[in-house]
């Protein structure tokens, strides 16, 4: 508590901030070149705002003290002047061009993150949004990826953004991991799109930010900012197919006797299911039903046995199995890293 009061008093320097003295969402700690630009553009229209801030309340408690009533004063008016045209002139112009400054930055602002250019090398991402969860498509590379988006690292001399168009498969839904950019819908049948352009390695942390239905707060977003050997790497091993394991062949077998396989894709088998995330390299992920618990071997057998006692409302039902069947197919789920 005191320690709390005390950083408070010593105000948060943005190294601070950046250490995630806000959390892992701060809107003050920007590390791509969107979300440095709009960082840049509040805090100069903040200080704009803040300048007029202070003139207009200066005069006001100058006027306030100066012409305040006194004790020998009599109750008439003072003397009264109308129309003054170099004032009527300076409240009026001076409004309009710090208005029109203002537009002008914006507008660049606007300009320079809608209307960038995709220098060679950069990676193309489809997002697709679900109720309630995340699929991540890289045409590129020709797999599909969900929930955990990895993008690579992108260095100043040799920039490698990632460019997202922005889809839904249902409702509307919202693309926003404040550290990386501004907020962008996901529609449907109206594609968007944004970028970004991590310079530092690190997971960021987002969230769905348009009210699409129940389970609307845990659909989290998480983006792992790699080096691009690391990245690389990533890629290589979700283009694989899904590692066929004979040890588990009864789970295999149930996944798709109890039409798991309808709704979910797993590379390499019969399994081309869209309803639901793909599982092809299910293990490589750290969170199960974007980012609502760690993906731990209980986790994943209680998710299967029931997805409602994590996300309640979740469009996964939960499988007429027996506890040995819920075994076999946990086991079979396990080996697909
Ligand atoms: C009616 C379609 C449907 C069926 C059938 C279905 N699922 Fe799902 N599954 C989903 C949806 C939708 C999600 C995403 C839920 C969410 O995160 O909100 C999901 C999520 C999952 C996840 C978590 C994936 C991740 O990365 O978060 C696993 C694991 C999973 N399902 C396994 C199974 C298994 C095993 C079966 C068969 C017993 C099965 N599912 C049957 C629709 C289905
Ligand atoms: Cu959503």
């Amino acid at each position: 508590m005191v320690a709390a009061l005390l950083s408070w008093a010593t105000l948060p320097t943005f190294a601070d901030a950046r250490d995630g003295f806000f959390g892992p969402t701060n809107i003050f700690a920007p590390d791509s070149t969107p979300a440095h630009s709009i960082f840049r553009l509040s805090i100069f229209e903040l200080e704009v705002e803040g300048a007029i801030f202070v003139v207009v309340f200066s005069l006001l408690a100058y006027a306030i003290t100066k012409f305040r009533q006194r004790k020998n004063d009599d109750d008439s008016e003072p003397p009264q002047v109308y129309g003054s045209n170099q004032m009527e002139l300076a409240w009026t112009v001076l409004p309009v061009l710090i208005v029109v400054v203002l537009f002008l930055t914006t507008a660049q602002v606007i300009h320079r993150v809608q209307d960038a250019r995709r220098p060679p090398g950069t990676i193309e991402v489809t997002v697709v949004a679900h109720q309630f969860w995340w699929e991540f498509r890289y045409p590129q590379y020709g797999f599909v990826a969900s929930n955990e988006l990895h993008v690579p690292l992108s260095a100043p001399q040799l920039p490698t953004p990632t460019f997202l168009a922005l889809q839904s498969a249902d409702v509307d839904h919202s693309f926003w991991v404040p550290r990386l950019a501004g907020k962008t819908d996901l529609i449907p049948n109206h594609p968007n799109t944004m970028w970004i352009d991590p310079q530092e390695t690190g997971l960021f942390l987002g969230q769905c930010s348009q009210y699409c239905g129940v389970q609307h707060a845990k659909m989290l977003q998480r983006v792992y900012v790699q080096s691009r050997e690391e990245f690389n790497k990533w890629v290589h091993a979700q283009q694989q197919p899904a590692a066929s394991d004979p040890a588990v062949a009864s789970g295999s077998a149930l996944f798709i006797t109890k039409a798991c396989f309808a709704c979910h894709t797993v590379r390499g088998t019969i399994a081309a299911g869209i309803v639901g995330p793909d599982l092809t390299h299910l293990m490589s992920r750290d969170t199960i039903g974007s980012g609502a618990v760690p993906l731990t071997p209980e986790n994943l057998r209680q998710w299967v046995h029931n997805p409602a006692s994590f996300k309640p409302g979740s469009l996964m039902p939960a499988p007429d199995i027996t506890e040995q069947e819920l075994d076999q197919i946990t086991a079979y789920l396990l080996t697909l890293r």
